[in-house]
């Protein structure tokens, strides 16, 4: 398959002034009809020929200014050449027939549980009708459905209904990958919000009926969302209804549909019975991420998808900002720089590494990336912290004065900037374009006064960006270095201040001290850069106990915990009581925040330490890895074996569930220390706690404490009799075992779950659970003899005939095979490489194994 290179755009040929659909549906022939109003673009009158997106349509008839034309489509489209077309304004009609009943990809117009469903974004609507599929034409829609259900949706505001039809009119113009169209029996709830202007609008969450009180949670966040954009970014919503629709069968999280979003139904239902707090606090962000795509993506569009970054780095910046105000800062933070390491840092060091403005691709869908999503989130909050909260406040208004309806750039976005501030951000711009985790060394120095002089300390830092595919040349970027100074007592006695990082190598020197100070680098994490620091376990203990930064005083903690893991691996230093000292501290102060402590109690997962050994130049094993971190969490369970009972006891309330940040941090530190006196009793707390529990959070808990000691069978069987009727409760079901199974036992299992009556390939959720499930499983997944290589292939390969994007989703599961050793490394190669060999087999999966094999 073809490459597309972004330095190829080209403008299109011709304007779209106008559009009408119509819809007549039926499961197996749905009909549509198209009346496109166009005509050629200034550049290309009387010279260009027209190209129309199409796949999978059956062409019915094609009018030209309502003369029959018979033209035969190819398997990507259709082209009206030059001579036909007129060198002005015209209409252009179609008329396709569609398959949604067959349509598994879950892209187009499909069906799910009887209700018709559309996913557009990034390339979906050329499913749906000839288009000019690119988010660069924009235009206003008129849609008309018709079809015996009785709830029928589609963007912008409801013009009329009768009996078996209703019409809508979108009065913004927008990309066909905005456009949604919604067919069911549903239900609503219902609310309004009323915007800064006064403007009354309805707002409505459609669900199958019996899953109305599930919606709660979700309206009380969107109408958050409105409020909170309002109020920091002064947008304001643009038509008179917001709807949105939850559905089960959808391969990402939810779509930002104008005025009509879609969800994924597990980030729209919840109630305390069924849903945890990590849902909740999800549910509330992905509603407000996909609302505030309203004007960051929608009013402001992308020029062309290389451009995906540009709404959404910002949208995911700004629904952090949002879960920020909302919650906590400090633990916000904490959360989302643990993402960002897990799932983008890995990126990085790894086969599928891409700028976070790529190149090029052969399938977007396969750009949805932590890289584009979490890095674009990250460049955004590193200009903010060069320009100040003032500055980013007016770039961002000048933004949207001046790109409001348009599909804008990378370059774009920057000038607002420049425009603003003065400033020259050229160099900022490598940030967008070169691929990689920079690595930034730290050295210090320090002079000590002469007789009752003050003296001077200097930090010196050094920045390297290892090559990664394709780009073996890195740059120096600009770095914003956050750093505060503590003094010998804990006292701090230089306040945050950002270095600016331009050079290779610098250095910051900081006079007037009287005592060398223990520097607190790179507070909040300015940066998404590596720190490599060789500093003493004693002084992360004392920046653990004293930071006054609370990302910091995580990050001391999170670093103490790792070295003391690195060591224990690769035969260091035995680091392991000053760490369980020091963190025991820390469990054991009251004053803290219960949810900063339970983020602190959390050990770097498997695949985080495979990954820090790697950087060090080790090859990680995985059955040592794991050994190594149950054996941490068995001594600090033991020096906590007498606060244990108490802290639990201490944390429980008689006050009814709410998922509030407060209560969630309680249930979190809860569920850590629970884990811990699990491992010492064998169960007994964690079997009471689940038996007693009156919420998910606090029943999801005990069952994994449960399951992470090889028990908890009984536990499992209620848990399914309970909920055998809700699928997304029993993805928890299917996910748990799968990542929580012995090493040895985790291949057998999750085969197993897959030959479940309950396992549905063609439902993404199901598939998640039980195939992420299994790649969680750092140990089981990487088994010496490839056997969990082997069924994620087998299943990749089975998934992918229906379902490409989503298979192509799970496939990065492989991207960290450089990693290991030598037999491993063969046993995923060989499997990347059967993959390649399948007959048949998608753009989508093709170019990610492709690209893990390179
Ligand atoms: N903009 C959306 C990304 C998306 C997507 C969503 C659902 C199914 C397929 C999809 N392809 C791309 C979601 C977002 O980032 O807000
Ligand atoms: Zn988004």
């Amino acid at each position: 398959p073809r490459s597309i290179w972004l330095a190829d755009y080209q403008p299109y040929s011709h304007v779209l002034d106008k559009a009408e659909l119509c819809f007549r549906l039926a499961p197996k022939g749905t009909r549509v009809s198209a009346r496109l109003h166009l005509r050629p673009s200034a550049a290309a009158r009387g010279r260009h020929v027209l190209r129309l997106d199409g796949e999978a349509l059956r062409l019915v008839s094609l009018r030209l200014d309502g003369q029959l034309i018979d033209l035969t489509p190819d398997p990507t489209g259709l082209t009206l050449p030059a001579d036909l077309l007129p060198d002005a304004p015209f209409v252009l009609e179609t008329e396709v027939l569609i398959d949604p009943v067959s349509n598994t990809a879950l892209e187009g117009l499909y069906m799910s549980n009887g209700m018709y469903c559309s996913q557009c974004e990034a390339q979906g609507f050329r499913k749906i009708t000839f288009w000019p599929d690119r988010p660069d034409v924009m235009t206003r829609y008129t849609v008309r459905i018709e079809s015996d259900l009785p709830v029928l949706l589609s963007n912008g505001n409801p013009t009329a209904s009768g009996p078996g039809w209703a019409e809508w009119h979108d009065p913004w113009p927008k990309p066909s990958y905005l456009f949604a169209l919604v067919a069911g029996d549903l239900v609503a709830c219902r609310d309004s919000f009323t915007t800064m202007s006064g403007r009354k609008v309805d707002l409505a969450i459609w669900v199958r009926a019996g899953d109305e009180s599930r919606c709660a949670w979700a309206m009380d966040s969107l109408i958050r969302s409105m409020k909170w954009d309002e109020e920091v970014y002064g947008r304001e919503y643009d038509l008179d209804v917001f709807n949105i629709v939850a559905v089960d069968d959808f391969n990402m999280g939810a779509m930002e549909n104008k005025g009509l979003n879609i969800f994924n139904s597990k980030f729209v239902l919840a109630d305390a019975e069924s849903a945890t707090d990590d849902d909740f606090a999800r549910i509330e962000a992905i509603i407000a991420h996909e609302y505030f795509h309203n004007w960051t993506g929608n009013r402001i569009t992308c020029r062309d998808w290389f451009q995906l970054c540009l709404k959404e780095g910002l949208t995911v910046f700004r629904d952090q900002q949002f879960s920020g105000d909302m919650r906590s800062h400090a633990v916000k933070r904490i959360e989302d720089v643990a993402l960002l390491r897990a799932r983008q840092f890995r990126e990085d060091q790894g086969p599928l590494a891409h700028p976070v403005r790529p190149e090029s691709f052969v399938e977007i869908n396969n750009f949805y990336t932590a890289t584009v999503y979490e890095k674009g989130a990250e460049l955004i909050a590193m200009l903010k912290t060069l320009v100040g909260d003032a500055a980013y406040a007016k770039a961002l208004d000048l933004y949207f004065s001046r790109h409001d309806g348009e599909a804008a750039t990378i370059e774009d976005w920057l000038k607002v900037f420049e425009d603003v501030t003065g400033r020259d951000l050229s160099q900022f711009k490598r940030w967008y374009s070169e691929a990689g985790t920079p690595r930034l060394e730290v050295s210090e120095a320090w002079e000590v006064g002469e007789a009752g002089e003050a003296g001077v300390y200097t930090l010196s830092f050094t920045q390297h960006t290892p090559p990664t595919p394709g780009q073996k040349q890195k740059n120096p970027r600009v770095i914003p270095i956050a750093v505060g100074l503590l003094g010998p007592n804990g006292d701090e006695i230089r306040p945050t201040e950002v270095l600016e990082m331009t050079e290779v190598q610098q250095s910051f020197r900081f006079e007037g001290l009287t005592a060398r100070p223990v520097p607190s680098i790179l507070r909040g994490f300015s940066a998404p850069v590596l720190l490599a620091r060789d500093s003493s376990a004693a002084e992360r203990a004392f920046l653990l106990a004293h930071d006054t930064d609370l990302f910091n005083r995580y990050e001391a903690g999170r670093s103490l915990a790792r070295e003391m893991l690195v060591a224990q691996l690769t035969g260091g230093a035995d680091l392991r009581a000053t760490w369980a000292a020091a963190l025991a501290a820390l469990i054991r102060d009251e004053s803290l925040d219960p949810a900063f402590r339970a983020l602190t109690l959390r050990l770097p997962s498997e695949d985080d330490l495979a990954q820090a050994l790697s950087e060090r130049g080790h090859l990680p094993d995985p059955e040592a890895i794991r050994s190594a971190r149950r054996a941490a969490q068995d001594l600090l369970a033991g020096g906590l074996s007498a606060d244990l009972p108490g802290l639990i006891a201490g944390l429980a309330s008689d006050r009814p569930f709410l998922p509030d940040a407060e209560g969630a941090g309680r249930r979190s530190l809860s569920a850590g220390l629970l884990a811990l006196q699990t491992r010492l009793d064998g169960g007994a707390a964690a079997r009471q706690a689940f038996d007693a529990a009156d919420n998910m959070t606090s029943a999801i808990g005990a069952l994994t404490a449960l399951l992470d000691i090889g028990a908890g069978g009984a536990e499992l069987a209620a848990f399914a009799a309970r909920w055998q009727q809700d699928r997304n409760v029993m993805d928890k079901w299917f996910m748990l075992q799968a990542a929580l199974a012995a090493p040895d036992q985790a291949v057998e299992l999750v085969a197993e779950l897959a030959a479940h009556p309950g396992f549905d390939l063609k439902n993404p959720n199901r598939f998640r659970a039980v195939f992420g499930g299994l790649s969680a499983n750092h140990a089981g997944f990487h088994r010496a003899d490839g056997a969990g290589y082997r069924l994620l292939a087998d299943w990749l390969i089975r998934l992918d005939a229906l379902n490409p994007q989503s298979a192509a989703r799970v496939s990065a599961a492989f991207e960290t095979w450089p990693r290991y050793d030598p037999a491993r490394r063969a046993l995923i190669t060989a499997e990347l490489d059967r993959i390649l060999a399948t007959p048949g087999l998608s753009r989508d999966l093709g170019e990610m194994a492709g690209r893990m094999r390179a």
